[in-house]
């Protein structure tokens, strides 16, 4: 049996767009992805946030699947457009009024609410104003957070500034893959420093508050020992993992990967004290890991995600896949954690998401057998000495797989969409069993 500490917390994870449909309700004003998913070609099926799991209109039920799980905490993310329709001025009453409901609800039912304030849902007039590679959007962000602490500090104890910048900054401005669909790489690391900038401000902007924020961090290995595959390594951990680890934790860009990107960008945009703002003190760091990452040396074809790595390919690690294509590594979990203890040994660890798509509707065998595999590798990596505080599975709830629309379902729990019918899956029975027994 493996167990982990009293006080280990274990929650389930979400995010605004995925779940909470009802977009033009209450005065929300759009967002970049209702704009991306309206554009043909963009999201599979033609599929949009519009309705999702309807858990606006349904999150009593919700909540009260979450107590009969055992959850000790939900992370949800507040969506900008709701607080600030055009991403600034005024607040909106009827949006933080839902999230106040959802915070009440949740802490009648002594769950844990932690919000994070920023899941990639930007408001498209922010986005008419030139988005994330624009400096304003960092204050307009610090002056928005500051507006939801607010409203929901004497409720609120825990929260994220971002959820993973790598794909706001990367697959929304170098790929096109997200939105805002743009494919211009210099943009793509202005959008990344703003971001990192906009965390930084917003953490000020939150006195009292434990702050920490998510990022989508993996663990890189070379296919061979050869030279070049070692360097392929190093820029790939360096454009993942270093280029936003470093400046949050260590007040610096690392210098490896700002040489690797000289011939895109000379960093001009960012100023003086940029650095001291963004490595702002945190209390946690959010983990997000689904799968490892293999590379060697080679040619890169197309618009790249890891933006000035031209000479990188990915290449098959040769281990069984989810639904999504995703390599599953558990392995890679725990290396990934011994290593951020390694490197940064000051900061508390929680992984935010870890989870994995699958068809099976209800008897997901797939999905426990995944998760198992994930929790044991969290007690391997406690074993070792890394401060990891706990775990939240993504995702509570089937949702909006962004441009894969509804197709990829990660949830412990069910949705028909076309009822709106929420089923446990045999991996939130199991959940539950992990919840109670703080462990396996
Ligand atoms: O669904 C996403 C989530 O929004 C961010 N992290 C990865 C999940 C699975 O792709």
């Amino acid at each position: 049996m493996t167990t982990f500490e009293p006080g280990f917390l274990w929650g389930a994870a979400t995010s605004s767009y995925q779940i909470e449909g009802a977009v033009a309700e209450d005065g929300r004003g759009p967002s970049i992805w209702d704009t991306f998913c309206a554009a043909p070609g963009k999201v599979d099926n033609g599929d949009t946030g519009a309705v999702a799991a309807d858990h606006y209109h349904r999150y009593p039920e919700d909540v009260a699947i979450m107590r009969e799980l055992g959850l000790g905490a939900y992370r949800f993310s507040v969506a900008w457009p709701r607080v600030q329709p055009l991403g600034t001025g005024k607040a909106e009453q009827r949006g933080l009024d839902f999230y106040r409901r959802l915070v009440d609800t949740l802490l009648d039912n002594d769950i844990q609410p932690w919000p994070t304030l920023y899941h990639w849902d930007l408001p498209q007039s922010l986005e008419d104003a030139g988005g994330w590679p624009e400096r304003d959007t960092a204050l307009r962000f610090a002056e928005y957070a500051q507006i939801v602490h607010e409203a929901l500090a004497d409720r609120v104890t825990h929260w994220t500034t971002l959820n993973e910048p790598w794909c706001s900054a990367f697959l929304g401005h170098a790929t096109g893959r997200h939105a805002p669909g743009r494919q211009e790489p210099e943009a793509a690391l202005r959008a990344a420093h703003h971001l990192l900038l906009g965390h930084g401000l917003a953490a000020r902007a939150m006195p009292g508050a434990q702050v920490g924020v998510t990022l989508n961090l993996t663990h890189v290995t070379p296919v061979s020992s050869a030279r070049q595959d070692r360097d392929a390594a190093r820029r790939i951990d360096g454009l993942q993992n270093r280029i936003f680890l470093d400046p949050v934790l260590l007040a610096a860009y690392p210098q490896d990967v700002l040489d690797d990107l000289a011939h895109i960008s000379d960093f001009g945009h960012v100023q003086d004290e940029d650095l001291k703002t963004i490595a702002a003190p945190i209390d946690f760091l959010g983990v997000n890991y689904y799968s490892p990452m293999l590379v060697g040396h080679g040619t890169a074809s197309g618009p790249s995600a890891y933006v000035g790595s031209e000479h990188v390919e990915h290449a098959d690690g040769g281990r069984s896949r989810t639904s999504i294509g995703w390599e599953i590594d558990p392995q890679g979990l725990s290396d990934l954690l011994v290593r951020l203890h390694r490197d940064y040994p000051a900061i508390p660890l929680y992984i935010t998401e870890n989870g994995a798509a699958f068809d099976d509707e209800k008897h997901d065998a797939g999905r426990i057998s995944y998760l198992e595999g994930h929790v044991l590798a969290c007690a391997e990596a406690v074993a070792a000495g890394v401060q990891l505080k706990g775990y939240f599975a993504w995702s509570l709830l089937d949702n909006f797989e962004w441009s894969f629309g509804y197709a990829q379902r990660f949830g412990l729990v069910h949705i028909d969409y076309e009822t709106q019918r929420r089923t446990l899956k045999d991996s939130a029975r199991w959940y539950a069993g992990v919840i109670r027994r703080s462990g396996l």
